[in-house]
């Protein structure tokens, strides 16, 4: 049965507005086509709007001590587990990862938005001694301000929810442009905390596209920092637009993430672990397998372990729980997938899948195959970020070869390493260049608690989540209080020593 495809307006200053005759745009199912959400396509006026907003509720919002800001962060936890299933359910309409998948997403909003509460009893600063005697040295943590945050498609409620709530605890007013293909989870996370009583203006939600809506936020001057995650390209656009202006931007990119599996890895284990990695999400994680460097030794054996398994994937409906793997994420994704796995097979050979799913139900959606090739490290297929169900395996001869390769891409956020050599194990976590190693796991479920970002073109150095998500959000302050009642002067008057 059709489920209905509701009206959204934009959020601005605590009111959904929706002016008629706006130009608007839509959402649909990936897996059958149908609409989700009908959205209004943002103007700069609209951005204008959204930061007038945001500034006129921003000086109560900082004033408001941290810890009650966590009151409403766990409120806002409170509604998104009430409604966890329902939710779950539109990511999973909108975006089209299997429904443990779109449950999952909504917990890691949970997750991290009762993290971030409690965020808001430490808000820490430092106290470090003075060189001079009777002063105070510390620093506080102050809000930036407004800051935007952009957000992608993959994470449709976890990664709005990673940034709000962080700018939130922070105490900074937000204006949130999310990705147009799932403008409609966005709007029930926003909806999250208009229900948790957030006063109105703090959070400001303007849909529409990146080149319209992202530019008018990047180049505001009253937007002082912009958290990003995106494509390589989007983000150095906003970087670049954003440099003019002197904001801070903080880009979370893309990811050519390897496993590594050793001679005397448990092939059991990482069966499952390669599966998940490469597949979960059809491939559309930051974070997922995209490379699986094998080596020599058992290389026959897994592929074949791993080629077996994959004849019995089931790939479809995303809704239904028995399905391992969902449609791609739009018509766009899956023309670029597609276009990925035409240079395959020109430059390294397909050993599984390759192909557009046909027939059926797979004819209403955007259906890729799970797809296996063997191909040597150096192929743009081995290096490049397909953001698809693509897995490149390679050969390797040993465990200094493994690291080589895993490194010599211009990415660094996940990586992994099966092995039960704990001396090898402990070097890959020093050796791999990786914001992020695990160690007989895949490259994929990073926790909330934990900072998350990579190396090299992943980002720019920042982190998100953990309790380093609030460096992002707050300028330092350093204070000193000199006590002493006369005047003194560092680097001049000097102690004589003890
Ligand atoms: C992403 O793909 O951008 O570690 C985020 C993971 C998830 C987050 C992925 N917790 O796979």
């Amino acid at each position: 049965m059709a489920e209905r495809a509701p009206e959204y307006g934009l959020f601005i200053g605590g009111k959904w507005v929706s002016p008629a005759g706006r130009t608007r745009f839509q959402t649909i199912n990936p897996a059958t086509r149908e609409p989700v959400g009908s959205f209004i396509s943002g103007t700069p006026q609209d951005v204008t709007a959204a930061i007038d907003a945001a500034q006129a509720a921003f000086p109560k919002w900082r004033d408001t001590p941290a810890p009650h800001r966590g009151d409403l962060l766990l409120r806002v936890a409170e509604i998104l587990k009430r409604r966890k299933e329902e939710l779950g359910r539109i990511v999973t309409r909108e975006m089209g990862k299997v429904i443990a998948e779109g449950r999952g997403d909504v917990q890691e909003s949970i997750d991290f938005v009762e993290y971030m509460a409690g965020e808001g009893r430490r808000l820490a600063g430092e106290t470090v001694p003075s060189e001079l005697r009777s002063k105070f040295c510390m620093t506080i943590r102050q809000p930036k301000g407004i800051v935007a945050c952009i957000t992608p498609w993959n994470f449709p409620t976890a990664i709005p929810n990673w940034k709000i709530a962080a700018a939130l605890i922070s105490g900074n007013a937000i204006v949130f442009k999310p990705a147009s293909n799932t403008a409609g989870c966005a709007a029930e996370v926003v909806k999250a905390y208009e229900e948790a009583g957030l006063p109105p203006g703090v959070l400001n939600f303007v849909t529409g596209s990146g080149g319209i809506v992202g530019t008018a936020l990047a180049t505001e001057p009253r937007i002082r920092t912009i958290s990003f995650t995106g494509g390589v390209d989007a983000g150095r656009e906003v970087y670049v637009k954003g440099a003019q202006g002197l904001k801070m931007v903080h880009l979370e990119l893309g990811g050519k993430n390897p496993v590594i599996l050793m001679e005397d890895a448990d092939l059991r284990l990482a069966l499952d672990g390669v599966l998940f990695g490469a597949f979960g999400t059809s491939g559309q994680r930051c974070t997922a397998t995209s490379r699986l460097i094998l080596h020599e030794k058992i290389y026959d054996e897994f592929l074949g372990m791993l080629l077996e398994r994959l004849k019995h994937f089931s790939v479809g409906n995303p809704l239904d729980a028995k399905i391992e793997m969902g449609p791609v994420a739009s018509e766009d994704q899956e023309r670029k997938i597609l276009e990925f796995i035409e240079i395959g097979k020109k430059e390294a050979t397909l050993r599984i899948g390759g192909h557009k799913l046909h027939g059926g139900e797979y004819d209403r959606g955007f259906f890729i195959e799970p797809t296996i090739f063997e191909t040597a490290h150096g192929t743009r297929i081995s290096k490049e970020e397909i953001f698809g169900p693509v897995l490149s395996v390679l050969r390797v001869q040993d465990y200094e070869e493994a690291v080589r390769v895993a490194n010599d891409v211009s990415y660094g956020l996940s990586s992994s390493i099966y092995t039960r050599d704990v001396n090898r194990a402990f070097r890959a976590m020093q050796e791999l260049e990786a914001g992020i190693t695990y160690i007989n796991a895949p490259t994929i479920g990073a926790e909330v608690q934990l900072p998350f970002g990579g190396v090299k073109n992943t980002g720019n150095g920042g982190r998100e989540a953990g309790s380093v998500a609030i460096e992002e959000f707050t300028e330092l302050k350093t204070v000193f209080v000199d006590f002493s009642s006369k005047l003194q002067k560092a680097q001049i008057d000097i102690d004589p020593s003890p």
